[in-house]
């Protein structure tokens, strides 16, 4: 167990601090995207400001490494423990035998469904469903006034993730109130720019009339931009795309008029995330549900904003 956590770049710190410093275990989903960088950044420096000893766990997507390290957590007798869960399902065994070692949870970015919110004292996290709506809403602004039939092909997350079950939950919600709109194919895309592209490939190859992409993070956006180039076409002006995170690459292809509108989603959770570790540490009642700030981008605002965005 110890091996496997240093090799998913873990500490194997051993025995708890007993230096009054609080020991935070940070079980990560993996380093798929620009967005998940830019968490893992945000978090290891918040903890570093706020003086709270990280064991950071990198999962690589995978749910069983993320179990293990939770269990590692607890066998270190770490202080509190926070995780971003890869998928909704399957978390409350562990998170019981958590609760039972008197460990408090907080759960960022991604939600669990589990029926029993006394697991975790907190989720600090975006809205994705509505994150799927307001891509929807610009489409049918985009689309203002038209009755032809739009043909949409989704790039969804990984499969069983919160963004990916409430983004797609979102922007059909939205879009479904005008037939006009279908969904000529939907697939996962893992979050990946390789699987994205893969999967654009395939939609060029088997769909000849694509004038819609609505891919659920920006890399799985930069990688079918990379098929659609190939397949000779103009990306943002032959087929429209819609992204969701506002990373920095995506801005460029933004304001470069390769995308055409992306909904951002903050990974910079790492402040909030540390003073809600001070405050369940302490047996201080902490908010269930505490909301990142997010907003939208159109080509011209990625122009004016990209030279002062962070990530
Ligand atoms: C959203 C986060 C998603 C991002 C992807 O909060 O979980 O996972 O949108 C990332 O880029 O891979």
């Amino acid at each position: 167990m110890v091996a496997a956590l240093a090799a998913c770049g873990g500490d194997t710190g051993g025995e708890p601090a007993d230096d009054g410093q609080i020991t935070l275990g940070f079980s990560q989903v993996g380093a798929e995207s620009g967005w998940r960088t830019a968490n893992t950044k945000s978090i290891q420096d918040a903890a570093k400001e706020a003086g709270i000893k990280l064991q950071f766990s990198d999962a690589q997507q995978k749910q069983e490494n993320q179990i293990q390290a939770l269990r590692s957590f607890v066998t270190q007798k770490v202080d509190v423990i926070a995780f971003s869960p890869v998928v909704e399902t399957g978390w409350d065994t562990v998170l019981r035998e958590i609760k039972d070692a008197g460990i408090p949870v907080i759960l960022t970015d991604r939600a669990v469904d589990s029926a029993d919110t006394s697991l975790y004292k907190s989720f600090i996290g975006s809205d994705f469903v509505l994150e799927g709506k307001k891509a929807g809403e610009w489409l049918v602004a985009e689309y203002e006034g038209t009755t032809e039939q739009v043909n949409i092909v989704e790039l969804q997350g990984t499969t069983g993730s919160a963004p990916a079950n409430d983004r797609k939950a979102g922007f059909a919600e939205v879009i479904g109130a005008d037939p006009k709109f279908k969904i000529v194919a939907s697939q996962t895309g893992e979050f990946t720019r390789a699987k994205g592209k893969e999967v654009m490939d395939a939609f060029l190859k088997s769909n000849s009339d694509i004038d819609v992409l609505y891919a659920h993070n920006d890399d799985m956006g930069l990688g079918a931009i990379e098929a659609i180039e190939g397949a000779g076409l103009k990306p943002g002006v032959d087929i429209k795309i819609i992204t969701v995170d506002a990373v920095k690459d995506g801005m460029q292809a933004l304001a470069d008029g390769k995308i055409n509108f992306i909904v951002e989603c903050s990974p910079l959770l790492g402040p909030q995330l540390m003073e809600l570790v001070k405050k369940v540490d302490a047996g201080e009642e902490v908010e269930a549900r505490v909301l990142t700030e997010e907003t939208t981008f159109t080509q011209e605002q990625a122009k004016a904003v990209l030279p002062e965005r962070q990530y």
